[in-house]
């Protein structure tokens, strides 16, 4: 391709409110420009990529005999109200009305069209496991769209759906697909993990993120250092004991006068008291009730774990007026003494080791001291609620955990009958009974793994793209166009290049050298060949983008190399 007819708008300096490196370099690079907040036109250079990434989910889908289909964005409200899901969510679903008034969901996710689909044309436990995927835009009004494709209001997803007559086969199907995402991500060049999720309220069990490795990745993965173990913070349990230490004297509770404003990690400072010995609560609402949760002053509360304590009933914190009516102060002096007696109080399991403890008794700047959880309140119960933290023992009994950040670039999860019960698809099985559908749903982030790709292996010159995403592999180079015996070898290489099958884009624009080699830096594709002032002893310089490695190459031994390079054991 003649770079002098592409469109790549390339930039000297990046718009300020570009914060990480790919979404920077995406935009000097010219491939994207932004139309709205979150929402992107991806120029024909991210298009190629984008294409390769599809190509490889394509190739993987259907070797788990997926097939692919395309469902429509535009999702009639009816079908969101038989899911039970039109209220639940809230300005994030985007929704429309058409010409006849009637409202319409812009797609965010298609759970609810899949299955009015298999529910209206498959009924025989015969035509079972079915997978069907597909590629296709996806429409999220999120809060904070931010870092370009990591977190947009409109981008590209692929998402399958199967369906089962039983859970071994959803369990088998569940595993080819996570084998089959370890391969993709695998030959996207990412560096990833696969990490055990919550399946958030979407209902379904077993779920599992896959994670690639990045600072700027908006999730905590928590790993072990033995062993396998990952899972998203949220799902990391503590694996420690407490007991509260009996070297430590009980002596009696007493109430303390604070600094006017003075909260309890202050208080406990000034009285020399570790924080590991502070006990605050937080105040929710649970099942209608309200309920007080108890952590240790270096912990944190883990809401996904309420699930666990508080299954299948309603939970929501309580909100700064509600502590208010409730405790009678607010939020930083609310604590397990002196409650009214409807708050129900509960523990973190941390909360069974403090003796001599520091906490608050619901009275603006008093504060409680040699207070013993045990003795001096009544907990219903002590459970794991809180998020681990660095060095604390892996949950799988070897070594310690330790945190890393990441972009979710893919999720599966077992839905079992979620949505088939709430919207009846159903078959008969066997025996001729009526049967709900088993589902399991997967997805990748098509756009996000583009801009993971940017984020794991840019530099500071620019974008560098692996081989087998790269827009182009190699960057054909003529330094001064107008140097007759450099053109014609220039023209001569592009030809034998695209002759044999190599993506080749030729930067064949009246430009100076200086120009070309920024431009080719910044657009990271992996192979550079300049055609320069040795154009007429038939010598190229030959420039790896990755690893920097330059040197002279015969233009009679060029096309071997390059495709050594390119081939799939190839170093590129
Ligand atoms: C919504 C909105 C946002 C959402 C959802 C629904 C996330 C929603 C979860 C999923 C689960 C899987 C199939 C492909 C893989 C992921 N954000 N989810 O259901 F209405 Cl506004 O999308 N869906």
């Amino acid at each position: 391709m003649r770079q002098s007819r592409t469109f790549i708008p390339t930039l000297r300096e990046v718009p300020a409110d570009a914060e990480v490196k790919s979404h920077k370099l995406l935009l000097r690079a010219g491939f994207i420009r932004q139309n709205a907040s979150g929402i992107y036109s991806y120029l024909p250079l991210a298009r190629k990529v984008m294409r390769h990434v599809e190509q490889i989910v394509r190739e993987e889908m259907d070797a788990v005999y997926g097939q692919e289909l395309l469902m429509p964005a535009l999702q009639l409200s009816d079908l969101w109200k038989e899911s039970g899901r039109w209220d639940g969510y809230g300005p994030e679903l985007m929704r429309m009305r058409d010409r006849h008034d009637r409202e319409f969901a812009l797609g965010p996710t298609h759970e609810e069209v899949i299955t009015t689909l298999i529910r209206d044309e498959l009924n025989s436990y015969k035509k079972l496991p079915i997978t069907l995927y597909q590629i296709q835009t996806k429409f999220r009004d999120e809060k904070r769209p931010r870092f370009g494709l990591l977190r947009g209001r409109e981008f590209i997803m692929k998402d399958a759906y199967s369906f089962h007559a039983s859970s071994a086969s959803l369990d088998e199907t569940y595993q080819a697909m996570y084998e089959a995402y370890k391969r993709i991500f695998t030959r996207c060049g990412l560096d990833f993990r696969p990490v055990i999720a919550d399946s958030g309220e979407m209902g379904g069990k077993d779920t599992h993120e896959f994670m690639a490795l990045s600072e700027v990745g908006e999730d905590t993965i928590c790993f072990s250092s033995e062993g396998e173990y990952a899972a998203n913070i949220e799902m990391a349990e503590v694996n420690t004991t407490y007991s509260r230490p009996d070297d430590v004297a009980k002596t009696p509770l007493q109430l303390v006068q604070g600094e006017p404003g003075q909260d309890l990690h202050a208080f406990a400072t000034a009285q020399n008291v570790t924080v590991e010995q502070t006990v605050y609560g937080e105040a929710w609402l649970v099942d209608g009730k309200p309920v007080l949760l108890l952590l240790r002053g270096d912990h944190e509360l883990n809401d996904v774990k309420l699930k666990l304590l508080f299954p299948d009933v309603a939970r929501r914190p309580l909100t700064d007026q509600e502590v208010q009516d409730t405790f009678g102060v607010k939020r930083s002096f609310v604590g397990p003494l002196e409650l009214p007696e409807e708050v129900q109080v509960f523990a973190d399991l941390a909360v069974g080791g403090v003796a001599d403890g520091v906490t608050l008794c619901n009275q603006a700047s008093q504060f409680a001291v040699h207070f013993e959880p045990m003795r001096d309140c009544k907990i219903e119960q002590y459970a794991d609620i809180r998020f681990v933290k660095e060095g604390d023992p892996s949950p799988n009994g070897m070594g310690t955990i330790s945190f890393a950040k990441g972009i979710e670039v893919g999720q599966v999860f077992k839905l079992g009958t979620r949505y088939s019960e709430t919207m009846n698809a159903v078959f008969l099985d066997e025996n001729g009974r009526t049967q709900p559908l088993l589902m399991g749903c997967y997805g990748i982030g098509i756009s996000r793994v583009v801009s993971a790709i940017a984020e794991q292996y840019a530099d500071e010159n620019g974008l560098v793209w692996p081989k087998q995403v790269a827009p182009y592999q190699v960057h054909l180079l003529c330094l001064n166009i107008k140097q007759e015996a450099q053109k014609a070898l220039a023209e001569e290489l592009h030809d034998v290049f695209t002759k044999a099958g190599i993506d080749v884009l030729y930067d064949d624009r009246p430009e100076r050298a200086g120009v070309k080699f920024a431009d080719s830096d910044l657009i990271g594709l992996p192979l550079r060949i300049t055609v320069g002032k040795k154009a007429e002893q038939a010598i190229v310089e030959w420039k790896e983008r990755a690893t920097g490695d330059a040197k002279e190459v015969a233009v009679h031994e060029l096309l071997g190399e390059v495709q050594q390079f390119l081939s799939p054991t190839g170093r590129g």
